[in-house]
């Protein structure tokens, strides 16, 4: 089982922006802005781990965590697309 807490910090609703943005942007800045943020993600979640700040949880929760808020952001944009 995998328990994740999405919007737990003030940096949590940039992440839901981000994505609402991404996801009204056409076809190739979107893949470009995801792939920006996870690559944002992965190098902020090495440098936490290398830090010592995640050594009491496991590694991936924070960024499965703001991943998520990216794809709610991006499934509620896509809910309001009209184009
Ligand atoms: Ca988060």
């Amino acid at each position: 089982m995998i328990q994740i807490i999405i919007f737990d910090d003030k940096k949590s609703f940039i992440h839901l922006a981000l994505g609402f943005i991404s996801a009204l942007l056409p076809f190739p800045i979107k893949l470009f802005l995801f792939f920006g943020f996870l690559m944002y993600e992965l190098i902020e979640t090495i440098i936490s781990r290398l830090r010592g700040f995640l050594f009491s949880q496991p590694i991936f929760d924070d960024f499965l965590s703001d991943l998520l808020e990216f794809l709610v952001g991006a499934g509620l944009a896509s809910l309001f697309k009209i184009f």
